[in-house]
């Protein structure tokens, strides 16, 4: 059967989606042919995530041209891709961000259009909302590798898809709701990347003033937190009952699967996408240690939580024959908001500790913080802006809290008043503030998104001056400028800033 998957990002940057890049591989196994509408290297209004970024001095300036982002009509283009392809089937993978977009290509197609199946975080969180709408005909609740060969099977024969578990199905106007099943209790049966499905450019990414060749891997499954801008809480709850939520590749099945991408693709920087690396226990970690020493020992980079950033965990990681950092979320640097709203109960002085440790190790750190959440007042962001300056991290990603659907703290701004409740997608994903608080109003919040670096990277005695900057007068743009031009100077220029990676 012929089979299309739509990839709406809003970035025009480099990340092959491993939802896609695996059900792929699944798909191929069981016969299928498969193609891919992606629409990352058209330009978009939504712009470049981390060219965002770089304009905040937060990651150094890469040159891009290698993307070559085209201009064209993306629905049209769509459009001509499903016609000439004529999949049986249609699947959409998106996270929330990217629906209305995936609805507006959707739209493009017109009456007739394949049957379309979407799947991915947002119609998992949210699928009462995905499934009102008019062109989408099934959903995949949750992990799909299992799921999508029952629902291909039934579907190729013809046969009802009604009853399958995991997938709410439209029949005869109304939608029938399956129960969710239960999850894989192991990782290491989950196919290799469809890595050829995708545009070679999806290899490269920014990182250290470069475009790399960059794979992007998930040691585990599930995060054992419940913070609350998140979607491991309700992932968890839909989950409840359904197997264990947390679950990690052995250590065999990762390094034979990293040994296969470094070789094939000629992979220099790998990412780990765990929502928590660190969560392993010392046999675990051990045996990593060495098999990535001996068979990868390519640089890379993971996220970590601060409680777990402990001496004897990082005394074990530090013997890997690779360089590599930890990224540590900080996200607000008030402990009761940390506490009361954020549902993350750790100290200040723990999140110091974490970074003393790795510091301590000379261990290259990322810090991500956030601001604009519920509740929060501007010295409750100073508060952000000292703990980052006190870390002294060599990479800092700061972000405006978005009210996703489906995480707990977007309840709170539908029942606080600050958000109305039918808002869904984004304009730009990464410095746009969408909540209207009294005490800190949305200006004021990306004014001190726009400052957000110059207040961690320069002496205090300068602060006077950045609050100028964070207005929008004719002065306070040319100090800006000003103040600007000189961060960045310094964290372009400085090498010393970052032990490094690659020069
Ligand atoms: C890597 C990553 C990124 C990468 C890009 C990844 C990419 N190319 O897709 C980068 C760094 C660029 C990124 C950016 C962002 N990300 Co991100 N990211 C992740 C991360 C850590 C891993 C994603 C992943 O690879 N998962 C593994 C794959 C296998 O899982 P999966 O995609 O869910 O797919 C499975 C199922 O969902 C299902 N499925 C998926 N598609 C389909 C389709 C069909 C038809 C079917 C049947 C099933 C199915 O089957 C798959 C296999 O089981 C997740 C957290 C996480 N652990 O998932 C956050 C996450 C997806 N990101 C998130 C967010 C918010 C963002 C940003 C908006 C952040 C920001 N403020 O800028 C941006 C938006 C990017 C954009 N392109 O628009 C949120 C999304 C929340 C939401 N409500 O949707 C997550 C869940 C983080 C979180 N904990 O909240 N991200
Ligand atoms: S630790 Fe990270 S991934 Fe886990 S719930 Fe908190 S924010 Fe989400």
């Amino acid at each position: 059967m012929k089979i299309t998957f739509l990839y709406p990002n809003l970035s025009s940057e480099g990340c092959i989606n491993a939802g896609i890049a695996i059900l792929s591989s699944v798909l191929k196994r069981e016969g299928h042919e498969i193609s891919l509408f992606d629409t990352t290297f058209f330009e978009k209004k939504s712009g470049y995530m981390n060219l965002d970024r770089e304009k905040f001095s937060e990651f150094k300036r890469a040159d891009r041209s290698a993307f070559n982002v085209q201009q064209a009509d993306i629905r049209s283009e769509f459009k001509k891709h499903v016609q000439s392809n004529k999949p049986d089937l249609l699947c959409v993978s998106c996270i929330s961000g990217q629906f209305n977009f995936a609805v507006e290509l959707l739209e493009s197609l017109g009456e007739h259009r394949p049957y379309t199946l979407i799947g991915g975080k947002y119609p998992t969180v949210c699928p009462e909302k995905a499934m009102s709408n008019s062109y989408i005909d099934a959903l995949c609740l949750g992990e799909g590798e299992g799921p999508i060969v029952n629902f291909t099977r039934c579907f190729e024969k013809g046969e009802s898809v009604s009853s399958l578990e995991n997938f709410w199905v439209k029949e005869n106007g109304t939608v029938v709701k399956n129960p969710i099943g239960m999850l894989k209790d192991e990782m290491d049966s989950i196919p290799y990347y469809d890595i050829g499905l995708f545009d070679e450019r999806h290899l490269l990414q920014p990182f250290d003033g470069k475009l790399r060749r960059t794979i992007d891997i998930e040691v585990s499954r599930g995060c054992p937190y419940g913070c609350a801008y998140c979607i491991n809480p309700v992932m968890k709850k839909i989950f409840k009952g359904k197997g264990k939520f947390y679950r990690k590749k052995g250590v065999d099945a990762l390094i034979n699967e990293l040994e296969y991408y470094k070789n094939k693709f000629n992979i220099e920087l790998v990412k780990i996408n765990d929502d928590c690396f660190l969560a392993m226990d010392e046999e675990y970690m051990s045996r990593f240690v060495s098999e990535y020493s001996a068979r990868i020992a390519l640089p890379f980079i993971a996220c970590t939580r601060p409680e777990t950033v402990r001496n004897d965990r990082i005394n074990a990681l530090k013997k890997i024959k690779a360089p590599f950092q930890i990224s540590v979320g900080i996200e607000s640097g008030d402990e009761d908001l940390r506490k009361k709203v954020l549902n993350r109960k750790m100290s200040q002085e723990r999140i110091v500790e974490a970074f003393r440790i790795l510091k301590n190790n000379n261990i290259r750190t990322c810090a991500f913080v956030m601001m604009g959440f519920p509740y929060e007042t501007r010295g409750q962001v100073f508060e952000t802006i000292r703990l980052t300056r006190s870390v002294n991290s060599d990479i800092v990603v700061a972000s405006v809290f978005y009210p996703f659907e489906g995480v707990p703290l977007r309840d709170t701004c539908v029942k606080e008043g600050y958000l109305e409740e039918n808002i869904v997608g984004a304009s730009n994903l990464v410095k746009e503030c969408i909540i209207n608080m009294p005490q800190l109003t949305k200006i004021e919040i990306d004014s001190l998104r726009k400052t957000f670096m110059l207040y961690v990277r320069t002496p205090e005695i300068i602060w006077p001056l950045i609050h100028i900057a964070e207005k929008e007068t004719t002065l306070s743009r040319f100090i800006y400028f000003l103040l600007h031009k000189y961060c960045d100077f310094i964290f372009n220029r400085t090498k010393r800033l970052i032990p490094l990676f690659f020069d």
